[in-house]
């Protein structure tokens, strides 16, 4: 399905006036509102092909109906998001499920979308048909050289594909671990898996980076072979340069000071990308701030903080994706509000005065600090964030507009409603 500018601009024309008193109360208040408008602008959040489906628990699932039957579909679900809200201009794809039959016409299908391709995943945390060897005590850690060459290869082959497509970096997640004490030798463990990766990394083209993705538990529940970010760290730290820890939010224990996680990395320059989701428990991949809002806000004022330190470019010198699954709303529908509540966070945390803050940290001002980064994050910036969307082209409304235009009706309609998108 194509949404046509013109039904944009109709939408955008009903509302407009209410937006406009809306931004200029905001606007009033802001300092340095069109530099804070044109980061807005420039923010992109890649969006993992892995869930555009419905997601299941290994419960059940139960599927919506019209979910993407290929690649292709997959690309122009994320066109529509893009299209609607303005930051959504980038893909994150996974391998084996995602694999393309022809490069050339994946890539010309996503420039017309104006999508680019964010980070390669691999997959071997799953056995896939015909393959030699299986995964089941783990990929790269394991005891057996076939096995680790399988997942070498596999990477490898991942590289590849992403060098068709034009992206520029691989995401590692490894389920390797173990579920009972003596099971492995952890030593062990970590330097098959160190091996295994510089093999990997030794592949990188030049400008490519590596992402290690940190997981506490599950798939194994006593050990995991990358288990925190300290871990993460240390293969980044031993692979080069090209290596980097990726963040998934919903891969820490209980209670983890994720912000503060973020600043070391950051100022170790080791902190190469994020997987948004939200969670109540481990890892919910619930839809990003529906359960803590807050902790995103402090985890974007650490970035903002961080990355303002280092003179790096907020839009290009991360990696940001979302990484969640949808188990009972529209899978688009999720995914609209994730990057909402992402633009929301990051939009408050452009609001916090630094030098303000640093003089209250100087003088240990405790209480103002607080009032300083409350005073960001209960200030509605919504308004903002449509402005910068009605500067893109895009809808002021991005989700009322998704329901008014019946989108996923139409997409039933198109593709049926019994379909299921490769993914989790
Ligand atoms: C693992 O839980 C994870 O967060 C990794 O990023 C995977 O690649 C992704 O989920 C999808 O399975
Ligand atoms: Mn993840």
């Amino acid at each position: 399905m194509l949404v046509e500018k013109y039904k944009i601009d109709q939408f955008n024309h009903e509302i407009l006036n209410d937006h406009k008193r809306k931004f200029e109360f905001v606007a009033s208040s802001v300092k340095n509102v069109e530099e804070i408008l044109q980061k807005l602008v420039d923010f992109q959040i890649a969006i993992p092909s892995w869930a555009l489906g419905t997601g299941g628990t290994r419960f059940g699932r139960f599927a919506g109906g019209g979910e993407p039957r290929s690649l292709e579909e997959k690309i122009e679900d994320i066109g529509l998001l893009h299209k609607l809200n303005n930051c959504s201009g980038a893909i994150s794809l996974h391998i084996p499920w995602d694999i393309p039959t022809n490069s050339n016409n994946i890539k010309a299908l996503a420039a017309q979308h104006g999508i680019r391709f964010d980070a390669m995943n691999s997959n071997t945390f799953q056995d896939q048909a015909g393959q030699e060897w299986s995964y089941k005590y783990g990929s790269m850690q394991h005891i057996d050289k076939g096995v680790r060459r399988q997942a070498i290869e596999h990477n490898i082959e991942v590289i590849k594909y992403g060098i068709e497509l034009g992206s520029e970096s691989l995401t590692v997640w490894l389920a390797d671990g173990s579920n009972f004490p003596g099971q492995l030798n952890m030593r062990k463990a970590f330097q098959n898996t160190l091996e295994s990766l510089q093999e990997v990394y030794a592949e990188l083209p030049d400008n490519w980076k590596m992402f290690v993705e940190y997981k506490a538990f599950e798939p194994n529940f006593y050990s995991t072979t990358v288990g925190d970010w300290g871990q993460s760290f240390l293969y980044a730290s031993k692979l080069g340069p090209k290596a980097y820890t990726l963040v998934d939010l919903g891969h820490h224990l209980p209670n983890a000071n994720i912000e503060q996680i973020v600043a070391l990395l950051l100022m170790e320059e080791k902190l190469g990308g994020f997987h948004f989701n939200d969670s109540k428990y481990s890892d919910d991949d619930l839809t990003v701030g529906s359960i803590n809002p807050y902790q995103l806000f402090l985890i974007f004022k650490e970035l903002v903080e961080g990355m303002d330190a280092r003179g790096m470019n907020h839009a290009s010198d991360l990696g940001w994706m979302i990484d969640a699954s949808h188990n009972v709303k529209d899978p688009l529908e999720d995914l609209l509000q994730s990057v909402e509540a992402i633009m929301i966070a990051y939009a408050q945390a452009l609001l916090v005065d630094a030098k303000e803050l640093e003089a209250a940290q100087l003088a240990n001002d405790v209480v103002r600090a607080q009032e300083i980064l409350q005073g960001a994050y209960r200030t509605d910036v919504r308004p903002l964030i449509a402005e910068a969307r009605l500067r893109g082209g895009a809808a002021l409304e991005p989700l009322n507009l998704y329901r008014q235009l019946k989108v996923r009706e139409n997409l039933i309609k198109e593709r049926g409603l019994k379909t299921v998108a490769t993914g989790l």
